[in-house]
């Protein structure tokens, strides 16, 4: 028997400090809110994550003397890149990005890296690779199988929520127009590669659109 489909829109980051003016501005960012705001109309679930830092997260260059934004740093779940100061709870910089119009009876938002020690760039676990955020669990309550992922970073926090979506055995579509990366160091061109290589499929958003509408 052909098992159903049932799917959802994920959102990634899109938040003001990802912005091009942001504290961690991911350049040509706000060219995804136009596609995300269309594709979002034609869904149902529409799951969006925020990165959520306290302002001593351990994940600052700010808060390691002597460390500047990009520097690496050895914690107990192995290597973290430093960053400017970012998406800091209760600040607008942590809101989602202006522009962005959700159908927000439709939304979950999941919340990441909200432990001081510990970062998240996925939006499922953590980096400590144990703690679980509560997307998955959502999606096995409501028995979505396929994600359409779109967001930022398409390097960073884009990337490790696809490869972990097809690990959890999700059928996972990356939305090419309705995502923008940081490219350090060729990191951009690796992560497009080691998502296919992962299985993640690409898709753009008129495409999802055309899909979706029933
Ligand atoms: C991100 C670096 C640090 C992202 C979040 O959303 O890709 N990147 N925190
Ligand atoms: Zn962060």
């Amino acid at each position: 028997m052909p098992v159903k489909v049932f799917t959802a829109l994920v959102v990634v980051d899109v938040q003001n400090d990802f912005m091009e003016d942001g504290a961690l501005g991911v350049p040509k960012a706000s060219e995804i809110i136009e596609p995300i705001n269309r594709m979002a109309q034609t869904f149902e679930r529409v799951i969006v994550t925020q990165d959520w830092h306290c302002a001593d997260h351990v994940s600052f260059a700010a808060n390691h003397e002597g460390k500047k934004p990009g520097d690496k740093i050895e914690l107990p779940y192995g290597e973290q890149i430093l960053w400017p100061t970012h998406c800091v709870e209760g600040t607008s910089g942590a809101d989602l990005a202006k522009g962005l119009r959700l159908p927000m009876s439709r939304v979950i938002a999941i919340l990441k890296g909200n432990d001081k020690n510990v970062d998240s760039y996925s939006g499922f676990i953590e980096a400590d690779r144990k703690t679980h955020t509560g997307f998955h669990a959502y999606c096995e309550d409501r028995f979505i199988n396929r994600l359409y992922i779109c967001g930022l970073a398409t390097d960073f926090c884009v990337m490790w929520t696809a490869l972990d979506a097809i690990h959890l055995g999700y059928e996972v579509f990356l939305v090419t127009d309705a995502t923008r990366g940081i490219d350090m160091n060729g990191s951009l061109e690796v992560a497009m590669d080691h998502m296919k290589m992962a299985g993640v499929k690409m898709i753009t958003a008129e495409e999802v659109i055309n899909r979706e509408i029933k």
